[in-house]
């Protein structure tokens, strides 16, 4: 078995990888990068990831990035546990690499337009606050449209996709982003926030702001 270790921060996106393996049902250590202090630019950090980001997974030593190239690393570790759905063909395994590359490189950087606005530029954030916003408004409605046929993505069953998602557009929330609209999300959301792996990976983040004391809220 290997040996795990998570770079994250509790509510970051990084709870997703952290969802994913509880998911699996593996061993694995975590560490907080506590962002709200910078310390990801840290140059202790910067050795174990030169990107600077959350998540990272070290397998027996060895740096993985990007929450999904870590989950679909997951899924080919362990099939069985279910993290997406079973494929007969590749196409419909470079499909659900499409949808995973189109919440992180679609959904999230709108969302974080909209919910960190000062990362996206020098000048004046409201403005990319409110194009981050809009820019998130045919992603919320393809994806209440999609869910008035099914309760989870890809049909009757949960993947790690419905994490990634919730994760998108509960932060986007957190943006003043008026999830309201959306009846089929709302549903989504409780069916994913009841999720077994999703509760215990809330229990394990609380462990780790625990540890973290003051610095958890200190900006
Ligand atoms: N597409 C990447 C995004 C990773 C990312 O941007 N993570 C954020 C936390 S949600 C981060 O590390 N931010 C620190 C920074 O950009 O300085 C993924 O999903 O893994």
């Amino acid at each position: 078995m290997a040996e795990l270790k998570l770079y994250h921060l509790p509510g970051a996106c990084s709870r997703v990888t952290m969802t994913a393996l509880e998911h699996c049902g593996l061993d694995y250590e975590d560490e907080v990068v506590n962002l709200m202090q910078g310390q990801q630019h840290s140059p202790e950090y910067r050795a174990i990831n030169p990107r600077g980001k959350i998540p990272a997974l070290v397998v027996d030593g060895k740096l993985l990035g990007e929450n999904a190239a870590i989950v679909s690393y997951l899924h080919m570790e362990h099939p069985e546990a279910g993290l997406l759905p079973p494929i007969s063909d590749p196409l419909d395994g470079a499909r659900q690499l499409a949808d995973l590359f189109s919440i992180s490189a679609g959904w999230h950087p709108s969302v974080r337009a909209n919910r960190m606005p000062v990362r996206w530029t020098t000048g004046d954030p409201e403005e990319v606050r409110a194009r981050g916003k809009q820019l998130l408004q045919p992603l919320l409605e393809g994806l209440e449209a999609r869910l008035a046929s099914r309760p989870f993505w890809y049909g009757q069953e949960w993947s790690i996709v419905d994490t990634y998602l919730y994760w998108n557009y509960t932060t986007a929330e957190e943006g003043q982003v008026d999830l309201s609209p959306f009846p089929n999300i709302a549903s989504h959301r409780a069916r994913v926030e009841a999720h077994p792996a999703f509760q215990r990976a809330l229990v394990r983040e609380k462990a780790a702001i625990e540890r973290m004391g003051d610095a958890f809220y200190v900006p």
